[in-house]
């Protein structure tokens, strides 16, 4: 009685997984047809932020988030030019994406159980891993986020940071006024012109706004960190196929990294024999034509914006006007976390 019984459930569960695996090939050629098709990916990055994402007066976009967007042209149409950045306001974004507005949304936004469970999206990979943090007049003269009792707190609305704000006041048993903004340049503007004492947010976003500020020297950054908040790009959940190409391409930068393979030296990975260079390359396997990409699509992304480490140091890093440390996001190698699967 068992045996038959369990053959015909394994028939049944045999046919349930064709069933799944077309629905998702169906569902997963979609994004990245979409894309093609188009000629250029649509990708939501934020409204201004230093070193993230951020327009000059030609209208040319930099930063990390929008090369990340630019890595991913490159690796579906060997072409970083290819993309068509949207700013997003922190309130915006998730239905920006939900809506279908942008194929992919890579603007400082943090994962959480919130933002993905029955939300339809999912976060690909952590591209950078944050925490929040405080900046304060120096009039203030403190050193500590514990000697805030009674502050008055400048934050950007829809963000995590709001939500972390009142958690560690409340655990602190401390009090605080929150100046609450749609828009960022709102926020900075009233803690500029003294509105608010504080003005919370990422602390890679703290070094970012500093900049910004009429008299940078007159405030501090303290050194408390609050929360985890593990930055990475969005999509709709409803496409596994893009969410692989989006979660490789970040993968993809990292392993680049720990390969040594750069913008400098694409040549000599080209010409390398060693085995994970050559798959990386494309010269050995078949791993873009999985992802539905060319077999060069890591050496693509690579070229558009160098490995991860040249991207952080370029955009947020040593040789940018932020000089934030690598800090966590160094290679697990090197004393970080960062820490890609591998690409074989
Ligand atoms: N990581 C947090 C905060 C992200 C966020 O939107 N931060 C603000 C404050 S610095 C920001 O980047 N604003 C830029 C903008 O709105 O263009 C989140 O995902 O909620």
């Amino acid at each position: 009685m068992g045996a038959p019984s369990s053959s015909l459930g394994l028939r049944i569960l045999c046919a349930a997984a064709v069933f799944s695996t077309l629905a998702v090939s169906v569902a997963g050629a979609a994004t990245l047809d979409t894309v093609k098709q188009r000629g250029t990916l649509t990708c939501g990055v934020s409204q201004g932020l230093p070193g993230f994402s951020d327009r000059d007066a030609q209208g040319n976009w930099s930063g990390f988030d929008v090369d990340f967007c630019r890595a991913l042209a490159a690796a579906v149409f060997n072409d970083p030019k290819k993309v068509t950045f949207v700013p997003l306001s922190a309130v915006e974004r998730f239905d920006a994406l939900k809506d279908g507005k942008i194929d992919v949304l890579s603007r400082n936004s943090t994962w959480t159980l919130d933002r993905e469970a029955g939300s339809g999206l999912l976060f690909a990979s952590v591209m950078y891993y944050d925490g929040q943090g405080f900046m304060v007049a120096r009039r203030l003269q403190v050193t500590s986020a514990l000697e805030l009792d009674k502050a008055s707190v400048c934050v950007q609305k829809g963000t995590t940071t709001a939500l972390n704000l009142a958690d560690f006041f409340r655990a602190n048993s401390m009090t605080y006024r929150e100046l609450a903004f749609d828009t960022l340049g709102d926020a900075i503007k009233a803690f500029d012109t003294a509105q608010c004492d504080v003005f919370t947010s990422d602390q890679s976003a703290l070094y970012a706004n500093r900049l910004g500020l009429s008299k940078p020297e007159s405030v501090e950054i303290l050194p408390d960190v609050i929360s985890k908040e593990p930055l990475g790009p969005v999509v709709r959940s409803d496409d596994v196929a893009w969410f692989n190409i989006v979660k490789w391409v970040g993968f993809g930068l990292v392993d680049a990294e720990e390969l040594g393979i750069g913008a400098s030296n694409l040549s000599e990975a080209l010409a390398s024999t060693k085995p994970d260079a050559k798959r990386f390359t494309g010269a050995d396997g078949d791993f873009g034509r999985k992802l539905g990409l060319d077999n060069a699509w890591a050496l693509q992304a690579v070229k558009a914006v160098g490995h991860y480490g040249e991207m952080f140091e370029r955009n947020i890093g040593s040789q940018s006007r932020l000089g934030v440390p690598r800090g966590l996001n160094q290679l697990w190698s090197q004393g970080g976390i960062l820490y890609a699967p591998p690409l074989r």
